[in-house]
């Protein structure tokens, strides 16, 4: 077995420029292009096949007078989020920036540099500033049309991919990641998406990802990259699903890693897809990944004139109601190694303190083993009030192995909660 990794403490942030991740543990993500104006999924381009010709044409009615990125950064903030990632460019190809390799970007389209926008509200907001960029790109004339590729069934597909040249993709790929890299500052944090190697697929030499990945780390040596380059990065993004346990890599060892997560199952925004999680399940979903040493970055999709949707919005607000109050079991903690979680609890802990989630209220009583040095105090967390225990068998009283008292295991400490279920102490 792998030696447990310490949690993280705030001593960190100074000696680590990547701490601030693995204390902060939620983020944001913004997923803005021409697809919310179809708003019917951010892969609506290749589902449905559409020439790049044709798909253009929403760059002309390309103008957000709703994408505030103030509001989008005040909102991540009060929900207890560290940080935010915004797609500079999905595989649609249309860039959120000021590029100087193409004309399909917001700046030609409607004047803005939502980028530019976006990195200065984060950082008026004290949030560290994230960057999604998509590796593939379905607009570029020199991407190879391959399978997920929306020329793929196209008559003429021969023809259109005859002349393409990835080398020259590449070098645009690479000048756009240096500009993104150069132009805002300190950049903290990278998702590039994706490799998906094999047939009619890309990967790491359609990419060049060492040179790639060389360039990131000479211009923002601090900067945590993803792994979908296809080579191994500083941390792993399961995409809509929670692992098991703490993740780890081929030797075994734990790393870094990061589930992100969707309200409703898009990450682009899709008009009549009202199939939201709720701020409960949310919630369960974060603390989940904090008691696997992992954190959450969660999506939002604003619509087509850049406003985020009411359900983000008010599920948002209800998480930061929660955050207020419980934050301190998110921010700066990690798992509860060693302390097995009863059912219905999902533990955390930060130091000294564990953190007991109870996602089901459980009849009265909880009984909690294998508690290192006992238990100095119990309180419920949103109000500070105390919870009545007793250790049914202290510690070292273990070596009685096979008595029990009141039929349960030595150096079990029971809580009594409260009868009624305070309303707001649970995700
Ligand atoms: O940006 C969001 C998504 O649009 C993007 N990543 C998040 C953050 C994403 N969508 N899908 N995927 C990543 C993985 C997709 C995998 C599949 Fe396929 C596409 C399965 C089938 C089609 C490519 C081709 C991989 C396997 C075959």
């Amino acid at each position: 077995m792998s030696t447990p990794a310490p949690t993280p403490t705030l001593q960190d942030e100074h000696a680590d420029p990547r701490a601030w991740f693995d204390l902060g543990r939620f983020g944001l993500f913004i997923h803005f292009g021409l697809y919310a104006i179809p708003a019917r999924h951010e892969w609506v381009m290749s589902r449905e096949q559409r020439t790049p010709e044709d798909y253009e044409r929403y760059a002309e009615l390309f103008d957000p007078d709703r994408f505030d990125a103030r509001t989008i950064a005040r909102a991540a903030r009060a929900a207890g989020m560290r940080y935010a990632v915004l797609t500079t460019k999905h595989h649609e190809g249309f860039c959120l920036w000021d590029s100087a390799l193409t004309d399909y970007t917001s700046v030609a389209a409607c004047g803005r540099d939502l980028v530019a926008e976006f990195v200065a509200a984060l950082r008026e907001e004290g949030l560290k500033v994230g960057f999604y960029h998509s590796l593939i790109d379905w607009h570029h004339e020199d991407f190879t049309i391959d399978r997920v590729h929306p020329l793929r069934e196209h008559p003429d597909r021969a023809a259109l991919d005859a002349g393409r040249d990835m080398a020259r993709y590449r070098e645009y790929l690479h000048g756009q990641v240096r500009e993104l890299l150069t132009g805002y500052g300190t950049v903290d944090y990278l998702f590039f998406d994706f490799t998906y190697p094999g047939e009619d697929g890309k990967g790491p030499e359609d990419w060049d990802s060492e040179r790639l990945l060389a360039l990131v780390r000479e211009l923002q040596p601090g900067i945590i990259v993803n792994d979908r380059l296809g080579l191994s990065g500083d941390l792993v993004t399961p995409e809509q699903y929670q692992p098991v346990a703490p993740m780890v890599g081929p030797d075994g060892q734990e790393v870094r890693w990061e589930s992100c997560q969707t309200t409703n199952g898009s990450w682009g925004y899709d008009r009549d897809n009202h199939d939201f999680k709720s701020a409960d399940l949310l919630l369960r979903m974060l603390v989940d990944s904090v008691g696997k040493n992992g954190s959450m970055l969660l999506n939002v999709g604003p619509d087509g004139r850049g406003g985020l949707r009411r359900e983000d919005l008010a599920l948002l607000a209800e998480i930061g109601d929660w955050m207020d109050l419980h934050g301190d079991a998110v921010h700066g903690a990690g798992p509860a190694r060693g302390i097995e979680a009863p059912q219905g609890t999902i533990l955390t802990r930060r130091g000294d303190r564990l953190y007991v989630h109870l996602t089901a209220w459980p009849m009265q009583s909880l009984h909690l083993t294998g508690l290192p040095g006992g238990v100095r105090a119990a309180r419920l967390l949103h109000d500070g009030s105390e919870v009545a225990f007793r250790v049914t068998a202290q510690p070292e009283h273990s070596v009685h192995d096979n008595m029990a008292i009141d039929g349960l295991a030595p150096g079990t400490v029971t809580f009594t909660l409260p009868i009624r279920r305070p309303e707001v102490l649970l995700p």
